[in-house]
């Protein structure tokens, strides 16, 4: 079947005269090659916080003795999520720019530190750089969430240099100590499996499981320094990070 059709990708009108089908396809080429191309901006913020992290790691593993990170995962939140978490906002007409200023957590990567001191210090050194804007901090180690999640997180913008110009990349870096991953971890595979219906006793059971987490924090970071003291070589304190929205 030929019809004249009008279709619109990227703002441009495409008068044409080729099947439906094959214009349907070549819209949906564009429209992934589009989504592809926006989707490699985060992945390219999200390595240069990655970089980032494993710099201060390797300092600190050389120069101080001591690796205050166990590991760093990241992610990229996958078109399925995207479009889920869009839907929960209410948003059913999405463009690039609204995605971009709605979602900001595309790209994400989770620092898991030893103790909770490292959680804080890390996300100060790395807060704390030129290049580095923090745009939202929720510290949920202060303010745990109802349901026991414990974890720092910071919305932070860091430049990206492309062949066409500097942009500035929205990653979302979550710091947590391994007990509190330990617990998150756990605690997302029983809401997956329970669809989010949680019967309340394990609801429960996660509470007093957090706790125990968070107890078992102060008594691993008690003991670190009672076995390691005082750090013989005292680190100068980072200057305070720039938020621009809280
Ligand atoms: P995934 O799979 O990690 O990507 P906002 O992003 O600000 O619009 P939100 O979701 O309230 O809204 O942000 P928040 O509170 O900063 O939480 C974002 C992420 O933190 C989640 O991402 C989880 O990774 C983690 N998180 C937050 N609350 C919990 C919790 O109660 N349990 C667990 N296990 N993780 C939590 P996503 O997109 O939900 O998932």
């Amino acid at each position: 079947m030929h019809s004249r059709f009008r279709s619109r990708v990227d703002n441009v009108d495409i008068m044409t005269t080729l099947p439906v089908d094959e214009i349907s396809i070549q819209e949906t080429k564009a429209l992934r090659d589009q989504f592809q191309r926006f989707l490699r901006e985060y992945e390219f913020g999200m390595r240069e916080v990655e970089t980032k992290i494993s710099i201060l790691r390797d300092e600190f593993t050389h120069d101080h003795a001591y690796n205050p990170i166990e590991h760093v995962k990241s992610r990229l939140k996958s078109p399925d999520s995207i479009v889920e978490k869009l839907a929960r906002k209410g948003i059913d007409e999405p463009d690039f720019e609204l995605i971009r200023s709605e979602i900001t957590d595309i790209a994400g990567v989770r620092v898991t530190c030893s103790f909770v001191a490292d959680v804080y210090r890390l996300f100060d050194l790395l807060t704390a750089q030129d290049d580095i804007t923090v745009r939202v901090v929720k510290d949920y180690i202060a303010t745990p969430k109802p349901n026991g999640y414990k974890s720092l997180h910071a919305i932070i913008e860091v430049p990206v240099f492309l062949s066409t110009g500097a942009l500035s990349v929205p990653v979302e870096v979550q710091f947590r100590t391994i007990a509190m991953d330990f617990w998150a971890s756990l605690e997302h595979k029983i809401y997956y499996k329970f669809s989010n219906q949680v019967p309340s006793h394990l609801v429960d059971s996660l509470s007093d499981a957090a706790e125990a987490a968070a107890e078992l924090d102060t008594r691993m970071e008690r003991l670190h320094r009672e076995a390691h003291g005082v750090p013989k070589r005292q680190l100068a304190p980072p200057p305070p990070p720039r938020i621009v929205e809280v």
